[in-house]
């Protein structure tokens, strides 16, 4: 499989965001809805929007906006009240999926997500493309991502062209993309702050770059530093994931100690058979294996092997096991054994990479 080659070290993040979420839910539910202009919100006399669809979009209703509004906006439109267990649910659906294609997620919200994707042999147009069609093809929800090199250009982008749009930013393309954006579209930037940078006669990120770095602090405290860089393109926040698998590993302890290598060859037979098993269910593919071995005196040694290809049969788990346990000198009866697979990726990207490299 041929790596993804990178012309430099820069990560790569990627922004989901799905379209007009509690909307596209009830959509799905009742699918008479679609094609309609749609709006979810509080039923009392005094409720706002919480959401509407782009058709209900066109007639200017916005979230936050009261009812009797959007009533008068769009009188034809369809109005339902929330239903916030149901959108949990469907929440769990589309991050189970975006879990499968990387594990080092950030959840931002019920309907937003971070991933860093700089680790995957994969084109990021193309594993995007395919993140979309599967949370498509399981969920009938849409979704749009912003592709960029850190997270407050990716979240920028995944906003471009909504809905269900893609858009990278890359390295060249800052600053001339930042300039005239209105300031309240800098991550960091709030309403309060955005008033007061606008009574100063600030209003695009191009007026803000022309300040230095000690004036934006004393403005804006602390944040005047992260906003000074943010807006040059400058973020170094990392995604932060709640849940990483980083490996799946089997172990047994003995009996009794031994150094029979027929013995330790059984095991490996078994636990190559186990790993395999685990992983395919998982439909997961590993690149690493690494045999784990505790002697008498209680001394831990690790030896792993790293593969140019990402595998989950026995025989190819076996295979490496195997010269591993052939490397082992055993000069101490072994107490216990373990075989983990790590460097794991997920069925649906290998396939992409394999794809990608051709
Ligand atoms: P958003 O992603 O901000 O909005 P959205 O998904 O409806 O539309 P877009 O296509 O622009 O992304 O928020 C996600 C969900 O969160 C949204 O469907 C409803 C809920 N929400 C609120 O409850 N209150 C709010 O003020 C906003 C903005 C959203
Ligand atoms: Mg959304």
């Amino acid at each position: 499989m041929m790596k993804k080659t990178k012309n430099n070290d820069r990560s790569t993040i990627i922004h989901v965001d799905l379209d007009a979420f509690y909307a596209s839910v009830e959509e799905r539910d009742r699918p008479y809805l679609k094609g309609k202009p749609l709006i979810v919100g509080g039923r009392s006399k005094k409720g706002v929007v919480t959401t509407a669809n782009y058709e209900a979009r066109k007639y200017g209703v916005h979230s936050a906006m009261p009812m009797f509004i959007a009533r008068q906006k769009c009188p034809k439109g369809i109005y339902v009240p929330g239903r916030m267990s149901r959108y949990q649910e469907v929440s769990r659906e589309v991050f189970s999926i975006l879990h499968s294609f990387s594990d080092i997620l950030e959840k931002v919200s019920i309907d937003e997500a971070y991933l860093d994707i700089t680790h995957l042999p994969v084109k990021p147009h193309t594993l995007v493309q395919e993140l979309k069609e599967k949370v498509y093809s399981e969920t009938e929800l849409t979704l749009s991502v912003g592709i960029s090199y850190n997270k407050f250009l990716a979240k920028l982008a995944s906003d471009w062209n909504k809905p269900a749009g893609v858009k990278e930013i890359t390295e060249e393309m800052v600053p001339e993309i930042l300039v005239p954006l209105p300031i309240k579209k800098v991550h960091g930037l709030g309403p309060k702050s955005c008033g007061l940078l606008n009574n100063l006669g600030l209003y695009t990120i191009g007026d803000l770059l022309e300040l230095s770095e000690d004036f934006m602090i004393d403005l804006l405290g602390k944040s005047g530093r992260e906003v000074y860089h943010r807006i040059r393109g400058v973020d170094h926040r990392r995604v932060k994931t709640h849940r990483e698998r980083k490996s799946l590993g089997i172990e047994r302890t003995f009996p009794k100690g031994t150094r029979n290598r027929q013995v330790l060859e059984d095991y490996l037979i078994t636990f190559s058979k186990e790993l395999s098993q685990d992983l395919k269910a998982k439909k997961l593919h590993a690149r690493t294996i690494t045999l784990k071995t505790k002697d008498e005196n209680f001394k831990i040694q690790s030896r792993g092997k790293t593969l140019f290809q990402h595998i989950n049969d026995v025989e190819s788990i076996h295979q490496v096991a195997h010269q591993l346990l052939s490397e082992l000198p055993l000069d101490k009866p072994l107490r216990l054994m373990g075989l983990t697979a790590s460097n794991l990726l997920s069925e649906d990207l290998q396939q992409l990479s394999i794809f990608d490299s051709q």
